[in-house]
C-alpha cells in the first residue's frame, strides 16, 4: 500500500481576493458566486502526484491586512503557504509582501514553501496588478507565481498540487545543503571538499 504523506497548508491573504473560492472550487469541484467573510475553515483532499499521495490538509483563514497578527498555529506544524492577492486590488498585493514578511521572521528566516496567487485573471479588464509584478516577487522570494481564477477547476488543481511539489522541492533543497555541510564547506562563491579546507587554512 503506498504511503501517504500528510501536507498541512495554510491559505493567506487579504479579504475578498478568492482564499475560500479556491479551497472550495479545489476540493468541491464548484464556483461560490456569494461572499461568505471566513473567520476559519478546513478542507481535506487525498491529491495523487505520479506514484505519489498525500493528504492535503487546506486551512482557510479569514483575510488579513499588514497590522494582522500571525498566530503560531499559522506557522507550526505548516508545510507550505499559498499566499492569495487579487490581480484586481492593488492593496491586496501590497498586503501579501507583509504577510510574506510575518511568516517569513516566524520560521527564523528559513526557505518556505510558497506560491504566490495573482487570483480573479478572469477580471483582466479590471485589473490593477500585472502578472510580471507578481513573477517579480515571487522570483524574490524564490518562490514559485501563477495566476489563477476560482471559476477554473484545473487552475485551482495547479496551485494546490504545486504547493505539494514546492514543498518537496525546499525539503529537498534542505536534505542537499545538509549533505554537503558533512561532506563540503563553503568558500565565497564555491564549494570545495573538507581536505581542500584543511589545506586553504594551513597554507601561509
Ligand atoms: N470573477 C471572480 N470572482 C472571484 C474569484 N475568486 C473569488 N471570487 C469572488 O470574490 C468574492 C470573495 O471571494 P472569497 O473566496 O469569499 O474571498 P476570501 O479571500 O475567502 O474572503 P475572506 O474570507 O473575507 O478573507 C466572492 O464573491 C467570489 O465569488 C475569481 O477567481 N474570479
Ligand atoms: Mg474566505
Amino acid at each position: 500500500m503506498p504511503l501517504v504523506r500528510y501536507r498541512k497548508v495554510v491559505i493567506l491573504g487579504y479579504r475578498s481576493v478568492g482564499k475560500t473560492s479556491l479551497a472550495h472550487q479545489f476540493v468541491e469541484g464548484e464556483f461560490l458566486e456569494g461572499y461568505d467573510p471566513t473567520v476559519e475553515n478546513t478542507y481535506s483532499k487525498i491529491v495523487t502526484l505520479g506514484k505519489d499521495e498525500f493528504h492535503l490538509h487546506l486551512v482557510d483563514t479569514a483575510g488579513q491586512d499588514e497590522y494582522s497578527i500571525l498566530p503560531y498555529s499559522f506557522i507550526i506544524g505548516v508545510h507550505g503557504y499559498v499566499l492569495v492577492y487579487s490581480v484586481t486590488s492593488l492593496h491586496s498585493f501590497q498586503v501579501i509582501e507583509s504577510l510574506y514578511q510575518k511568516l517569513h521572521e516566524g520560521h527564523g528566516k528559513t526557505r518556505l514553501p510558497v506560491v504566490l496567487v495573482g487570483n480573479k485573471a478572469d477580471l483582466s479588464p479590471d485589473r490593477e496588478v500585472q502578472a510580471v509584478e507578481g513573477k517579480k516577487l515571487a522570483e524574490s522570494w524564490g518562490a514559485t507565481f501563477m495566476e489563477s481564477s476560482a471559476r477554473e477547476n484545473q487552475l485551482t488543481r495547479g496551485v494546490f498540487t504545486k504547493v505539494i511539489q514546492e514543498i518537496a522541492r525546499v525539503e529537498n533543497s534542505y536534505g542537499q545543503e545538509r549533505r554537503c555541510h558533512l561532506m563540503f564547506s563553503c568558500t565565497g562563491t564555491s564549494w570545495l571538499p573538507l581536505p581542500s579546507l584543511y589545506r586553504l587554512s594551513r597554507s601561509p
